[in-house]
This record gives structure tokens, C-alpha cells and sequence, in this order.
């Protein structure tokens, strides 16, 4: 492993160097950097881009890593689908149901990680590049971004999970007026209707970082329940949730972590729930 150096600010040690499309980092507080890196082609997902997030997704959960920061080089944080690729390819029916089903693999793997995923958003984010940015726990968006889903003007429907996971965040018709119209969201806009919770002046991936070290402080297995066991349990009837929810709950909230930061409350030495947060 050599010391990775992305540039200023990204600093820790480069993991996974054999990777072509992305370039994956690990800092002293064990936050990872998953970071798109076509910024040529507006980090347009080809299949090898996706064959590497499944990858890195896959491995970083068992690296050391206790949250993830997605970041991407550029402008722009994502333009979909390989337009280019997807043309020359000239793909039938059941190649591009294999191509859908590698990305359900990759952004599943994130979402389903146990690992907090932060995606800190600039420029596009549309079409694929919103399914990619929608499988994140946490979206962090700046004043230069916009989500789509030009899917529809394109002669195109979404295959990475958005009529899952966007229509799960706005709601079935936003999704389809965005299909239908190609209707774009920015701003406060976006944050209202829930493409993304934080709306920054300046670098998103600040805020990424800072939402993602208040995260390491939480007890791991606390954060593995967040970020798998809410996706798995919004999957099932409510009675089975509640039923599965219980047994979450009676691991995480017996584990020891858990006792100590109990005592440290009964002894008064534990921050209190404020308005403005917890201290
Ligand atoms: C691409 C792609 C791409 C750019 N595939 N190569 N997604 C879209 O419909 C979005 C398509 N892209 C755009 O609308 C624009 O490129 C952007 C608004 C994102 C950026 O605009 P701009 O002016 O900065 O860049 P550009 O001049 O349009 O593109 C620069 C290069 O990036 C150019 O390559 P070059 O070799 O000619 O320099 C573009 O071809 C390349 N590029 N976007 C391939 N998407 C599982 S189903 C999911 C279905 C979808 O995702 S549909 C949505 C597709």
C-alpha cells in the first residue's frame, strides 16, 4: 500500500490500487474516501466502474473503514449511465438485465454495508448518477447541484434501483414527473423534496466529513444496525419488522458499548439531548 495523496484534504493511505476507475483512501479517524474518477467522461458509469464499486463496496466494510465519504473528481458528481459505452455495446434485452442486475449489486452492497455511506454531491447528479448517489445513507448536497432523471428524454428507464430508492425519497410522482419532463431540482427545492438532507455553501465534502466523523463516534455495531437493518426492515410486512426490529434491538442495545454509555448517563457524565444537539 503506498501513502495516498489525492490532494488537499483527502489524505490517508490508498487502498485497493489496482482500480482504474476510482481510487479508494483510509484516514487516521478510519474514514474511507470512495472517490469517482472520470472526470473526463463527467464520472459516467461504464461496467467497469460498476464491476469496481462492487469491489470496494465489498471489501471496505471488513478494511477498517467506519464510515465512507463518496466524493467524485470534478464538476460533476455523476452523469449516469455510460451513454457512449451503452451505444457502442449495442446490447440485447438480457446483456443490459445483467448489466442492471451488477449495479443492483454494487449500490445494494452499499446500502446494505453497515458501514455509513456520505455522498457529498457537486453538479449532476442524474439519471444512474442519482440511483449511485440515492444507495448513500447520507446525501450532502452544494449550490451547484442538480438531480435528474433525463431517463425518459434519452429513450431510456432507470435499471440501478431509482424506482426504488428515488421514488422511496420523493415519492412515486416526482419521480415519474422528473422521468416524464426531464424536470430538474436544485437548492432548498431539493433538500424539501428529500433528494438530499444537507444543502451547503461551499465544498460538500466538509460537511460529508464532518457528518461522517460524528458518526464514527457511535459504537460500530450501532452504526451496522443504521445502515443495513432500516433498509432490510422497511423491506418486510410491519409485523415482521417490528418482529426482526426486536432482535436488532436486543443485540445492539445489550452490547457493551451500549452499557457503558448507559452508566456514563445514570453517573450524569453523558451529553444531554439539546435543541441544538447533543451536549
Ligand atoms: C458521457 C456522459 C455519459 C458525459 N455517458 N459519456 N445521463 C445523461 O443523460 C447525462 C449525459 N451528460 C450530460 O448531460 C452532460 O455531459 C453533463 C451535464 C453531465 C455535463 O455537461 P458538460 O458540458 O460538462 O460535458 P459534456 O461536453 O457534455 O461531456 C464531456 C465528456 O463527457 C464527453 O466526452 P468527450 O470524449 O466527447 O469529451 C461526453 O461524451 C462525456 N459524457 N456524460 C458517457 N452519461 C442503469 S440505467 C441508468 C440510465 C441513465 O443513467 S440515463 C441518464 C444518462
Amino acid at each position: 500500500m503506498d501513502n495516498g495523496n489525492l490532494r488537499e484534504g483527502i489524505q490517508g493511505v490508498t487502498l485497493f490500487d489496482d482500480l482504474k476507475n476510482i481510487t479508494v483512501t483510509l484516514d487516521e479517524d478510519d474514514i474511507a474516501t470512495v472517490n469517482l474518477n472520470r472526470p473526463a467522461k463527467r464520472n459516467a458509469l461504464n461496467a467497469e466502474t460498476i464491476e469496481e464499486l462492487i469491489f470496494t463496496f465489498t471489501k471496505l466494510p471488513r478494511a477498517g473503514a467506519r464510515a465512507i465519504i463518496l466524493r467524485a473528481e470534478g464538476d460533476h458528481f455523476c452523469a449516469g449511465l455510460d451513454l457512449v459505452e451503452h451505444h457502442s455495446e449495442d446490447r440485447t434485452a438480457g446483456e443490459f438485465m445483467h448489466i442492471c442486475l451488477r449495479w443492483h449489486e454494487a449500490f445494494n452492497k452499499m446500502e446494505y454495508s453497515g458501514i455509513p455511506v456520505i455522498a457529498a454531491l457537486k453538479g449532476a447528479v442524474v439519471g444512474g448518477g442519482l440511483e449511485l448517489a440515492s444507495s448513500a445513507h447520507i446525501r450532502v448536497a452544494d449550490e451547484t447541484t442538480y438531480f435528474a432523471l433525463p431517463e425518459g428524454q434519452r429513450g431510456l428507464f432507470t435499471g440501478g434501483g431509482a424506482t426504488i430508492r428515488v421514488a422511496d425519497l420523493v415519492g412515486k410522482a416526482r419521480m415519474i414527473d422528473m422521468m416524464l419532463t426531464g424536470r430538474s431540482y436544485k437548492g432548498t427545492e431539493a433538500v424539501e423534496v428529500g433528494l438530499c438532507q444537507y444543502l451547503v455553501e461551499g465544498d460538500s465534502e466538509l460537511k460529508a466529513k464532518d457528518i461522517a466523523l460524528a458518526a464514527t463516534k457511535n459504537p460500530p455495531l450501532s452504526n451496522f444496525a443504521i445502515c443495513s437493518a432500516i433498509s432490510h426492515l422497511t423491506n418486510m410486512s410491519a409485523l415482521d419488522a417490528s418482529y426482526a426490529e426486536a432482535a436488532v434491538a436486543g443485540i445492539v442495545n445489550t452490547q457493551p458499548a451500549s452499557r457503558e454509555r448507559l452508566e456514563a448517563f445514570v453517573k450524569k457524565k453523558a451529553p444531554r439531548v439539546r435543541p441544538d444537539g447533543m451536549r
